[in-house]
Formats: structure tokens, sequence, C-alpha cells
């Protein structure tokens, strides 16, 4: 299949699911999860910080770690791809998009009711029982970061935690099945920028090829997708994506 199919197809679908991993904020400056850390962070693994055992035998590292990767998000600005997304589902408003990204650049492109299977970083909650939303306040955060106090909440008094996802969570279960169901039901999926490893997100493409659809995959590298995807974009979100949903 060429490009100039895929666009014919995607521009025809009649219910679109786009499905992005961190490779889709890439160019706008939001490192990956599978990218090297850097600054205060150099020597830590993301998939280790990014547990509840790592916030419960270090808050202030893991705090002080969102915190930095909260105010690059603020800094950063949707780049094309991201417009692209939200101008396919301006022309077929049945269009669903499923984001495992904790970053708001589909919103900031315009892109609404977007579906954010691992939380984000702008929706801090309180460990207490039941889990309640904390008002935290803005960190002014050092070029490389630093360890950083979780606030308190003002309810309860518990520590404050980042509004995420972490491995051996569960994922927020009305997001997850709303996803689910529009891959089940979809006619075209285009999977932009994940490495498909991380479960159970990386099952919506592969739900999504199950029950018919033509699964699309924009990534400049190889993935676990490549086998389930009618067609291999091999680029970026931000020069594919364009040429995909043509202004
Ligand atoms: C570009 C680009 C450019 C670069 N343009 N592209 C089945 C099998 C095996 C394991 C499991 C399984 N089911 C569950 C598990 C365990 C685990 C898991 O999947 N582990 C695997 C790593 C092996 N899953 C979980 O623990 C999940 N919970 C769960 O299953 O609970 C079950 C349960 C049941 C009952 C009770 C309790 C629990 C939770 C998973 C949560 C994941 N959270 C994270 C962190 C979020 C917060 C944070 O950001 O800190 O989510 S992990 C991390 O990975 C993050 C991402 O959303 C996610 C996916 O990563 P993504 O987006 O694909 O990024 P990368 O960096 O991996 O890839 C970037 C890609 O972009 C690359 O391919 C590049 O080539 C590409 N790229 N530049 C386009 N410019």
């Amino acid at each position: 299949m060429t490009v100039a199919a895929a666009v014919d197809l995607l521009l025809s679908a009649r219910r679109p699911v786009v499905f992005t991993g961190a490779g889709m904020s890439a160019e706008s400056g939001v490192p990956t999860f599978r990218d090297d850390l850097t600054g205060l962070w150099a020597r830590y693994d993301a998939e280790r910080l990014a547990t509840p055992e790592a916030f419960h035998a270090d808050p202030d590292l893991v705090w002080g770690w969102y915190e930095w990767r909260r105010s690059r998000a603020l800094q950063a600005l949707p780049n094309a791809g991201h417009h692209s997304v939200a101008a396919l589902a301006a022309r077929i408003p049945a269009t669903t998009v499923v984001t495992q990204n904790v970053d708001d650049l589909h919103e900031r492109a315009g892109s609404t009711a977007v579906l954010h299977l691992h939380g984000s970083l702008f929706a801090p909650r309180c460990i207490g029982t039941p889990p309640h939303p904390a008002v935290f306040p803005d960190a002014d955060e050092p070029e490389e970061g630093r360890r950083l106090a979780p606030p308190r909440c003002v309810s309860c008094g518990a520590l404050v935690r980042p509004g995420v996802v972490w491995f051996g969570e569960q994922l927020p279960e009305d997001a997850l099945s709303a996803a689910v169901e529009a891959a089940a039901n979809c006619d075209v999926l285009l999977t932009v920028g994940t490495s498909g490893v991380v479960y159970p997100a990386a099952e919506i493409p592969r739900i999504a090829a199950r029950s018919g659809a033509t699964v699309i995959q924009v990534n400049p590298d190889p993935t676990p997708l490549d086998a389930v995807s009618t067609l291999n974009l091999r680029g970026t979100a931000a020069t594919i994506l364009p040429q995909l949903v043509p202004a």
C-alpha cells in the first residue's frame, strides 16, 4: 500500500482511531519514555521510577522527577503531528484519539475528549482513601531538576502523588473500556510513536487488527506492532502526519 492509498483510506474512514505514544511528542521536545534520562535523573531508570514502590521508597525523588517533567511539558508546544490529529477529528467527527501520553499536547492542538490511558502530569491526587484530586502549587523548576518533597493533601494530610498510571497499577477503567470499544469498532487505526510494549495499552492496535481494521503505523523504527500493521510508514510524527491529513 502506498502513502497516497493510506491518505484515501484514512480520510474516507467512518470511525478512525488514532493511538499515540511518547514519539508523538518527541518533536515538541518532550523526551520519550525510553530515551536515556538527563540532568539529575541521568543515573536512574524510568521503568524503575514509574512505580508505586519507588514513590513509597523515595517520594522526594519521584515527585521531583514528575515536577521536572511537568515543567518541561508546560514549556513544550504541540507539533505538526498533534495539529494533524486535531485536523483529522475536525474532518471526521467520529474520530477517537487514544493516548498513552501524560502531557496535554493533543488538547493544546485542539483535540477534544482524548482518552488518556496512563493518566496526566496535570491531575495529581492524594494517596489517601478514597483517592481524591489534590491541588498543588506550581514549582519553579531548575533546568537540571531537583529532589522535591510532595505536598500534603489539604483535606486529609496524606501525600500527594502524580496522577499517572505506574507499572502494576490499573488503567482508568472508563478510558480503557472506551478505547477497547473504539478499537473493536474502527475501520482504520493509526498508531503513532509507540514502542507497543506496555500492556494493556499495546492491545489497542492488536484489537483493531483482529477486528478487521486497517492499521497504519508511523514510527522511525521497527516495533512489535509492525506485525499487525498493513502499512508501516518509517518516519516521524511531525513529518508523516501532515502528509496523511493534508491541510
Ligand atoms: C517516534 C519519534 C517521532 C521516537 N515520531 N515516533 C502483558 C505482558 C507483559 C507484561 C504485562 C502484560 N500486562 C501487564 C503487564 C505489566 C506491565 C507491562 O506492560 N510491562 C511491560 C513493560 C513488559 N503493565 C502494567 O503494569 C500496567 N498495569 C497493569 O497491567 O495492571 C494490571 C493489574 C491488574 C490487577 C491489579 C492491578 C494491576 C500499567 C502500565 C502503566 C505504564 N505507565 C507508563 C508510565 C506513565 C507515567 C510516566 O510517564 O512516567 O506509561 S510506562 C511508559 O510506557 C509510559 C508510556 O505511556 C508507556 C508506553 O511507552 P511509549 O509511549 O510507547 O514510549 P516509548 O518511549 O516506549 O517508545 C517511543 C516510540 O516512539 C519508539 O518506538 C520510538 O521509535 C518512537 N519515536 N521519536 C514518531 N519523532
